[in-house]
């Protein structure tokens, strides 16, 4: 779904740059744990009181993706992607105590397998209990104990009038609203459609439930969100036919869906960075600015994450409303960061304190592709406090490891989920990573309240 990340690396040259990186870690080893039992923690190091040294990796027993990511209001972590075993993708999900170890109240060891065909893309938590997923099979919902609850829908699953569900939000009056597209190739819309609590169809949004809206050729909506004046923001890509030139696209709806004419004066606006840009997430600032992140490709130097931050009235932030106290962002609303090679922002969120994270591939020249976290201050600068000049990579695989969600934790903890490609053990794969002053390092769960009961 990526792109078209390029994957065409000397295997060789990649086996000796790790032996090289292996030798590095070793004659630094000490220094590094003296620094750690001394209690300096450079924000954005691996958290070594989750998982083995900071990393989780799931195996289902066969192919697996994580694709999205949720946080439990009690630090339990919920993850959700597919599983790939004997000619079937199924849709599979996880639940993860705060240490990184799997929850047994999950389904028994902690992992769930659906009994529907395709990937989960999209979670999020239902009010009153359970859990929301989209994807190829349209929407399910997850009783806290794992199960799907079949009073939801048909049998538990909702139909959703696309190929493939791509994102959810759900209202604070309950309803889901998802985006897909009608078909994803050739003449393809954004479409947004709204389910009711229950899963049936609500006729009153838009055409019959659903609404598609058209920016270029091939339009691709890929996340959604809901406003707290219940707006709903979708972003994603526009193409044109031949698919030579793309770029971010956005569209806002009012809550009955209808185009809402105050967001650059037709609901729609596209941002375009001068090259090719495909966007993956999107996120809602407190201010109600919006955060769109995801790839600009522009030969030779590969893809690099791509931001862009949105006033509310749908125009780019290029000056802030206040001089002294709100920073216009990067250069005319827009940011590029690069890593090296092949860098694609899949995944953004904004902290309580309003920096902002964003998480992605990340591929220094010659590697072979690793989680990427940036941590940006509120103008779109690097947060130079954070990794190394505000970028850290984990090597998860040997393979091209791409991250498909990042959460902030209450305890200012940051978790990111994905994948890997070509590793040959491709299972979810989680990474939790410190900040300044973490007080967490034994471990210590954030507390909260205890997993909701079952749903009525
Ligand atoms: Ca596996
Ligand atoms: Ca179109
Ligand atoms: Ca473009
Ligand atoms: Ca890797």
């Amino acid at each position: 779904m990526i792109g078209a990340p390029k994957l065409g690396r000397s295997v060789v040259s990649t086996l000796i740059r790790k032996r090289t990186s292996i030798a590095l870690v070793s004659v630094f080893a000490f220094a590094i744990l003296w620094i750690t039992s001394a209690g300096a923690v450079t924000p954005g190091d691996l958290d070594p009181s989750f998982g083995t040294g900071g990393k989780v990796a799931t195996d289902f027993g066969g192919s697996e993706a994580a694709q999205a990511l949720i946080l439990q209001p009690n630090g339990k972590i919920v993850v959700g992607g597919s599983t790939y075993q004997g000619d079937e993708v199924t849709a599979a999900l996880a639940r993860y105590l705060p240490d990184g170890s799997l929850d047994p109240v999950f389904g028994g060891d902690g992992t769930v397998t659906l009994g529907v065909s395709g990937s989960i893309w999209g979670l999020a938590f239902r009010p009153g209990g359970g859990v929301i997923a989209v994807g190829e099979f349209g929407a399910v919902r997850i009783q806290w104990n794992g199960l799907l609850d079949t009073t939801f829908g048909t049998n538990g699953v909702a139909q959703l009038p696309f190929g493939n569900a791509w994102d959810l939000a759900i209202q604070q009056d309950g309803k889901i609203v998802a985006v897909g597209c009608n078909g994803c190739l050739g003449n393809s819309d954004f479409r947004v459609a709204r389910l009711n609590p229950d899963g049936t169809t609500d006729e009153s949004f838009g055409n019959g439930g659903e609404v598609d809206t058209d920016f270029d050729a091939q339009d691709t909506p890929f996340a959604v969100a809901v406003q707290r004046d219940g707006r709903i923001v979708v972003a994603g890509w526009a193409e044109n036919a031949n698919s030579t030139e793309s770029d971010f696209a956005l569209a806002r709806y009012n809550p009955d869906g209808s185009l809402d004419s105050t967001f650059d004066g037709d609901g729609r606006t596209t941002i375009d960075f001068g090259a090719r840009e495909f966007a993956y997430d999107l996120a809602v600032q407190s201010d109600a600015k919006l955060v769109v992140v995801g790839q600009s490709t522009l030969p030779p130097t590969g893809n690099d994450f791509a931001l862009a931050r949105l006033n509310t009235d749908g125009s780019l932030d290029t000056q802030g409303l206040d001089r002294y106290l709100d920073a216009p962002f990067g250069t005319g609303g827009k940011v590029l960061t690069s890593f090296g090679d092949d860098d694609i922002a899949t995944s953004v969120e904004i902290e309580p304190g309003g920096k902002i994270l964003v998480a992605g591939l990340a591929s220094p020249e010659g590697t072979d592709g690793d989680f990427g976290l940036v941590r940006y201050n509120v103008d779109g600068s690097v947060d130079s406090s954070f990794g190394t000049a505000g970028k850290v990579t984990t090597a998860m695989t040997t393979g091209e490891d791409v991250p498909w969600g990042v959460v902030v934790q209450r305890d200012g903890r940051i978790v990111v989920a994905g994948g890997s490609q070509g590793s040959g053990s491709d299972d979810f794969l989680l990474a939790r990573y410190q900040v300044r002053g973490c007080c967490f390092i034994d471990g210590s769960p954030p507390g909260g309240p205890p997993d909701p009961g079952p749903l009525p």
